[in-house]
């Protein structure tokens, strides 16, 4: 028999990822698909995934919507990746980003311990939720948390009700606490992406310069496609579990800047990029630094795309992105 898996966020990065590993796997796919007056498929279409995947209309604001889906297909695995998942907007938008990433999470399991109680629950937790806690060392599982920003408090919500519903019904609820994860479909206004994109476009001159914020801060960034499979292991296992996803390195976004302007051939990125206060945030996350020892044992997990390669990938896919669009 085929497994059925359900994906919330499906058209995201994680949910493009995800959907195209557990399609080589021979799931059933169905991916929870919000309104949008826009075409929402393009990450699907990259990874060449849009019609392996059954869309079904949901939100995960709108309770209802969620129990139908659940029961409309009632999955062996649940992966929760839905959410308004950007921090610098968790300042502007804090009550749409709780209702989405903390409630709406309550809601999917309240649909799930209805309808498909023995279903494997996946939740996308987040190394936000640690702040500075721990600031000079590793972070790993028993570290304390000390959330900052209205995303981070949203997800720690989140991450209490799924190990709540653990406990409480016995459900097999696992989170996936993953730091900071990118690829050449990550979402635009991400630093990483926001980088590279201008990187492509000032080696071919249609951009001058770079406006960004703190580019002190440090982060410990993995490749998409290595961490969606560290959730799908996560719901193979006999009992559920929390686990970091890293890769143990932190890097500064000056480090990133210089692999990423390297790599179009500019050894100095100093004249093309300025600080921009309006990039900086009203509390920051100074350095993130996973210890995936817990994963790696457990799950047998290894991140496989090491820093400069994914930079690389980045910086290349957005040159041939432009070089393409310039031929049509
Ligand atoms: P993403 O690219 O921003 O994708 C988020 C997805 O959620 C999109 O498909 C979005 O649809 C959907 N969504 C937003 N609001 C929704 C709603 N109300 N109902 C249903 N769907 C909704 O995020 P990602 O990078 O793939 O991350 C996946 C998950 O992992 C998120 O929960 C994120 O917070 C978490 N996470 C990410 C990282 C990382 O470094 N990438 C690290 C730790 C945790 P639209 O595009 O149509 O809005
Ligand atoms: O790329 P970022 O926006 O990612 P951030 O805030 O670390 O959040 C991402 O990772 C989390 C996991 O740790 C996820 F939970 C979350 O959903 C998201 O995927 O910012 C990274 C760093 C920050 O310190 C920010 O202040 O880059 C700094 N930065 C400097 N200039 C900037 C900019 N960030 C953005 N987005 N844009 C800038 O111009």
């Amino acid at each position: 028999m085929k497994k059925v898996a359900l994906i919330t966020g499906v058209t995201g990065q994680d949910g493009a990822y995800l959907s195209q590993l557990l399609a080589e796997k021979d799931y059933t796919l169905y991916g929870l698909l919000p309104r949008s007056t826009r075409y929402a498929f393009a990450n699907l279409d990259y990874l060449g995934v849009t019609n392996q995947v059954d869309y079904l209309e949901g939100d995960l604001a709108d309770e209802a919507s969620l129990l139908r889906a659940v029961q409309r297909c009632r999955p062996d695995e649940v992966y929760n990746l839905a959410a308004q998942s950007f921090v610098g907007t968790s300042w502007d938008q804090p009550v749409v980003t709780s209702e989405i990433n903390a409630l709406g999470v309550l809601k999917l399991l309240e649909a799930v311990r209805l309808f498909a109680p023995r279903a494997h629950f996946y939740q996308a937790s987040t190394s936000e939720m640690f702040g500075n806690s721990h600031i000079n060392g590793e972070q790993t599982e028993q570290t304390p948390f000390e959330p900052r920003s209205p995303y981070a408090i949203s997800k720690l919500f989140a991450y209490w009700i799924v190990n709540n519903y653990r406990e409480s019904y016995g459900m097999f609820c696992a989170n996936g606490i993953l730091f900071n994860h990118e690829s050449p479909i990550r979402g635009a206004e991400f630093v990483t992406r926001k980088i590279t994109m201008a990187v492509a476009r000032i080696v071919r001159g249609q951009q001058e310069r770079l406006g960004l914020g703190n580019l002190d801060s440090k982060r410990d960034w993995g490749f998409a496609g290595d961490y969606v499979r560290a959730m799908h292991l996560m719901l193979q296992q006999s009992r559920p579990d929390n686990y970091i996803v890293s890769t143990g390195e932190t890097h500064s976004i000056r480090d990133f800047l210089d692999v990423a302007f390297r790599r179009a051939g500019i050894e100095d990125w100093g004249p093309y990029v300025y600080i921009d206060p309006a990039y900086k945030r009203p509390a920051e996350l100074f350095t993130l630094q996973g210890r995936s020892a817990k994963a790696q044992d457990v799950l047998g997990w290894r991140p496989e795309v090491p820093f400069e390669e994914l930079v690389h990938r980045m910086v290349d896919a957005d040159v041939a992105r432009l070089e393409s669009s310039k031929k049509t």
